[in-house]
């Protein structure tokens, strides 16, 4: 490996995780005190680095929004630096954009307080923070950087012979030798820096499913071996369950299972399987650490026709609306495109037989509803929530008295995900929202566009 290459090998870390899959950028919906506020907020290229935040206020009396990143836990979070007044935008007067440096890797929080009218009150958004993939060194760069050491080491070795009269060439020999193992202890020291960085990028949980003879599916969570740090024996409840499992029928989009398995023993789990039509499924399953750090452990298996039981409880499948002259209804223009890495509302409502919005919606595991958006080549998964993309045990952890405000008793008729598609393309997005004491699912179409 020549020095130019290795001078070409990573130079920084980018990225940010949430749960979901190559879904980095997060949004949250809540209330700052008596504020209700949007949140958007986007990765940097690097950690540390620079989180770009939008803060839109849902009211008009906002004056002032002030922006404090603090890790979640731990002697720092309990002293935050000072804050950041985020800029009042001049084409919207109710948003508020700031930037924010986030130091190192890990559960990070965001504290957005509003000042207004009314007083001022603050919202707490967690942001979990990990390297993603390392950033190769742009080609102009290292040519620029190879062509300054071949200078400066032929300039060095060429001044010493200059200032030396006698032993010339012995002078310029030693010169070059201590040049040279300079530059190989530089290249030793690069590799392993780059070698570490490497191990320390994020690589998803894995996840297998077997069917056995008793009709019990059973789920293995494995570690593909990222940070020594990471453990399967420190699961902590999201929703009341310690795992939600998302099947979808692979490639055609055109099946959803929503389900909770029971955890045996770390990495372990099962439940009895319910009836499924024989084909490929796409296995994501999202957990939550105690440290507030959500991942998705991601799979895919081929499963026979299975006549199990009829899904119940919290467990859905779908699609199952239309029925019973039900149906759900994505309340949208369709003149107005969405955008790709732009926040938007997606709005839902059940219309019953009479035409009208169903007015008994429930809340189905402590929100309105449940969304998962799948973009088509697999690239793509993010379970989202009313409050946002952020689990809600997460939320909890950050700030037990925000997430006992955020669960719902009281739902619709209209429910709303906030979420930016990270990429154009085409998606799918499940939507899950309870009636009459049953879960219903929806399935919808949808196109980003490139962002400009
Ligand atoms: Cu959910």
């Amino acid at each position: 490996m020549s020095a130019a290459k290795a001078l070409l090998v990573a130079a920084a870390f980018a990225g940010f995780a949430a749960a979901h899959v190559g879904s980095p950028d997060v949004f949250f919906q809540g209330k700052a005190g008596p504020y209700p506020v949007l949140v958007s907020i986007r990765p940097p290229d690097a950690i540390p680095g620079v989180a770009r935040i939008e803060v839109r206020a849902l009211s008009s009396d906002v004056q002032q929004v002030e922006l404090t990143p603090t890790p979640m836990t731990g002697i720092a979070a309990t002293h935050p630096p000072a804050a950041d007044i985020a800029e009042r935008s001049k084409a919207d007067r109710q948003v508020f954009d700031g930037s924010l440096w986030l130091m190192s890797a890990g559960s990070w929080e965001v504290h957005v307080r509003a000042v207004g009218a009314k007083g001022s009150g603050e919202l707490p958004v967690p942001v979990p923070a990990v390297a993603l993939k390392m950033k190769p060194m742009a080609r102009g760069v290292g040519v620029f950087l190879f062509g300054m050491m071949v200078f400066l080491s032929v300039g060095l070795v060429a001044i010493v012979g200059a200032a030396v009269d006698k032993r010339r060439v012995l002078a310029m020999a030693i010169t070059s030798g201590i040049v040279v193992f300079a530059l190989w202890g530089g290249w030793a020291w690069w590799g392993q820096d780059a070698s570490t960085a490497n191990r320390k990028l994020y690589k998803p949980l894995e996840i297998s499913a077997t069917i056995d003879d008793a009709g019990q599916m059973n789920l293995r969570i494995t570690d593909p071996g990222w940070l020594p740090l990471r453990k399967l024996d420190d699961l902590v409840p999201d929703h009341g369950h310690i795992m939600h499992l998302i099947l979808v029928g692979w490639p055609a989009m055109d099946r959803v299972f929503h389900l909770h398995p029971e955890q045996n023993a770390p990495g372990y789990f099962s439940m009895p399987a319910p009836s499924i039509r024989r084909g490929t499924y796409r296995i994501y399953a999202d957990i939550v650490h105690d440290s507030g750090f959500a991942e998705t452990a991601v799979g895919e298996v081929v499963l026979p026709d299975i006549a199990g039981k009829p899904v119940s409880g919290d467990d859905a499948a779908g699609p199952s609306l239309p029925a019973d002259g039900y149906r759900m209804v994505w309340l949208h223009d369709s003149a107005k495109p969405i955008v790709a890495r732009q926040v938007n509302l997606f709005s839902f409502e059940i219309v019953g037989p009479d035409g009208r919005p169903a007015p008994d919606l429930e809340p189905y595991m402590g929100m309105g509803g449940h969304a998962e958006f799948v973009k088509e080549d697999g690239s793509v998964f993010a379970h989202v929530h009313p409050t946002g993309s952020v689990s809600m045990a997460a939320i909890g952890i950050a700030s037990p008295a925000a997430m006992m405000a955020m669960h719902e008793t009281r739902v619709g008729p209209v429910v709303s995900f906030p979420y930016g598609l990270p990429s154009a393309g085409r998606y799918r997005v499940f939507v899950q929202m309870k009636r009459a004491g049953k879960v219903e699912t929806g399935s919808f179409e949808l196109t980003a566009a490139r962002s400009l």
